[in-house]
C-alpha cells in the first residue's frame, strides 16, 4: 500500500484502488498496526478515479512528512566507509569511519526538520561554499512514536564532500542546509518488512546525458534495519514518529561533483522513484 501526501488530501493507493483519506497525517500514520488500519480504512473511504489520481500527484504532491524530524545513519556500508576515508585522509580523518564501521554503536546524525525537506519534483540545493557534492541515494524508514518501522520511503541525503572532506566535525555543515533532504513520493507500507534484496538506484543526468549510475541492495548494509531504529530511539522520544535514512551504499567517483540542473533519480523497488533537480539557493 502507498501513501500519497498531496495539499488536497492524503491518497491511499492499494493495488489499482485508490481512496481519499481526511485524516492529518501525524495521526494517519502513527500507528502500531498501520498496515492493518489502512487495509480497513479502504472499506469506509471515497474512491477516487485515475484521472483525478494523477493529475494530484502532478501538481499537489508534498514530500510524505508531517512534523517528524529527519534522522540519518552514516557508513552503514563498505561504499561509503571506504569513499570518506579516501576523501579524508589527508586530513587525518580517515580512522573514524573505519572504527563507527565496525562498531556496536551506529552514526547516527540529525538531518532535516520538515520545512528543509524537498518533495518529489521540487529542488534540491547544492551549498554555495562547497567546492564538491553528491547526492545520497538512501532507503528511508518511517519509525512510529513506539519505535517499530510502519513505512518507507526513498530519501537523498545530499552532502558536501568538500566539507565533510575537510573535517569530520564539520559533518552538521555537509549535511543540514536548506533543501539538503528529499523524500518521497510516497509513504510505502508493505505487509511485511521490505525483502533485503530491495534494489536500491540512482541516475544522475546532465541535460539528459546519463554521468552516474548504480544499483545495491540493501541487504549489502552492515547493520540491519530494526538495529538503527532502536539505537535511535534509546534516550530521544518522538511522539510523533520519525524519520530514518540508513545510509548510502553507493558514491560517484572523486571526479564527480554536482552541478546546478543536474537531475537525480532514485528508485527503489516497491516504493517508485525520487527524482529533483540540483540548484543553488537564491541570496
Ligand atoms: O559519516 C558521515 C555521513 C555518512 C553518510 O551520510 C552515509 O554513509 O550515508
Ligand atoms: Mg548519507
Amino acid at each position: 500500500m502507498k501513501l500519497f501526501k498531496t495539499s488536497r488530501g492524503v491518497l491511499l493507493q492499494q493495488a489499482k484502488n485508490v481512496f481519499l483519506l481526511k485524516d492529518p497525517w501525524d495521526e494517519l500514520i502513527n500507528r502500531e498496526q498501520l498496515y492493518n488500519f489502512l487495509t480497513g480504512k479502504c472499506k469506509v473511504s471515497e474512491r477516487i478515479d485515475d484521472s483525478r489520481f494523477e493529475g494530484w500527484i502532478n501538481s499537489h504532491l508534498q514530500a510524505p512528512i508531517g512534523s517528524q524530524e529527519v534522522w540519518a545513519a552514516g557508513v552503514t556500508y563498505l561504499r561509503s566507509r571506504d569513499a570518506r576515508m579516501e576523501e579524508s585522509k589527508a586530513t587525518g580523518g580517515a580512522d573514524f569511519y573505519d572504527k563507527v564501521y565496525m562498531a556496536e554503536r551506529p552514526e547516527l546524525f540529525f538531518k532535516a526538520l520538515p520545512r528543509r525537506v524537498a518533495a518529489h519534483g521540487e529542488e534540491v540545493f547544492i551549498r554555495k561554499d562547497s567546492t564538491w557534492n553528491v547526492p545520497e541515494p538512501e532507503l528511508t524508514l518511517y519509525i512510529n512514536s513506539g519505535g517499530t518501522i510502519q513505512g518507507y520511503t526513498i530519501g537523498n541525503d545530499m552532502s558536501s564532500r568538500s566539507i565533510e572532506g575537510e573535517n569530520p566535525l564539520y559533518l552538521p555543515q555537509a549535511k543540514v542546509y536548506e533543501r539538503s533532504a528529499a523524500l518521497g513520493p510516497c509513504l510505502f507500507i508493505p505487509e511485511k518488512p521490505i525483502p533485503p534484496e530491495t534494489r536500491i538506484s540512482i541516475i544522475i543526468k546532465r541535460e539528459e546525458k546519463v554521468m552516474f549510475e548504480d544499483e545495491i541492495q540493501v541487504s549489502r548494509m552492515k547493520r540491519s534495519l530494526p538495529e538503527l531504529a532502536s539505537f535511535l530511539y534509546r534516550e530521544c522520544l518522538f511522539p510523533d514518529g520519525c524519520f530514518l535514512m540508513t545510509g548510502t551504499g553507493m558514491v560517484p567517483p572523486p571526479d564527480f561533483t554536482l552541478h546546478r540542473g543536474d537531475d537525480v533519480e532514485i528508485s527503489i523497488e516497491g516504493i517508485g522513484v525520487l527524482k529533483n533537480r540540483v540548484a543553488v539557493a537564491r541570496g
